[in-house]
């Protein structure tokens, strides 16, 4: 059996939608990142990086979501998680992946936590809009990528998910979003998906929040 621990709507959604698109009995285990719960002795046993996503499986456990994500896709077929079978879209697909989670995640980090890049107070305000500024041009770049299908291909993937988890985080942080039409356009088909539609309620999520 798996347990995944997961954070409401944090980035761990991209693999929560994959467990679910893959049809992969495990058990969720939600951790609170406003309470400090990734903090807890109890959470650091299990990634001592005290980050979600994290994926508990009987011979050891997964961190990071695009790791996650090829195990799911290895384990169990690749339905939402990274293709198999054809190199070039698989490479394309981690290319994605690891553009979202190392250059887009990270701006998104300097807006909203701009502590974990200096302890100085005096430059957070310039980190955050360092970041704020490094968004816009990651979104018009997102934006032009995506078109009438999806982002790696004719197949629904993980890098779909990540562009929605984005696209709410956007929405949130008070971004003029009326600039992204195909990105929005690309939302609203993740957000209909019906195993999509699972993991927003298991996390207690509504499809009001990416619109
Ligand atoms: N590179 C990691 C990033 C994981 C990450 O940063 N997760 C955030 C939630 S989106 C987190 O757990 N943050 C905890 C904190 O900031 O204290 C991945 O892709 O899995």
């Amino acid at each position: 059996m798996l347990t995944f621990y997961y954070s409401p709507g944090a980035c761990s959604l991209v693999s929560h939608i994959a467990l679910a698109e893959a049809e992969a009995p495990h058990d969720a285990v939600s951790v609170s990142l406003a309470k400090g719960e990734q903090h807890a002795d109890e959470f650091l046993r299990i990634n001592p990086h005290a980050r979600v996503p994290a994926l508990v499986t009987d011979v050891g456990t997964v961190t990071e979501n695009i790791a996650i994500l090829n195990y799911l896709a290895d384990r169990f077929g690749a339905d939402g998680s990274v293709p198999r079978g054809d190199p070039y879209r698989a490479a394309r697909c981690n290319q994605l992946l690891s553009w979202c989670s190392s250059t887009v995640h990270v701006a998104f980090a300097q807006l909203f936590r701009p502590g974990r890049f200096s302890p100085d107070d005096a430059v957070h305000q310039a980190i955050s809009d360092g970041g704020r500024a490094a968004l816009v041009s990651h979104f018009t770049e997102l934006d032009d990528l995506c078109g009438e299908g999806w982002l790696a291909g004719e197949q629904f993937t993980a890098a779909d998910s990540y562009a929605a988890v984005f696209y709410r985080w956007a929405l949130r942080s008070k971004f003029d979003m009326s600039v992204y039409p195909r990105w929005a356009a690309l939302t609203r088909r993740v957000i209909e998906r019906p195993a999509v539609v699972r993991s927003l309620e298991q996390e207690g999520l509504t499809a009001a929040e990416f619109a």
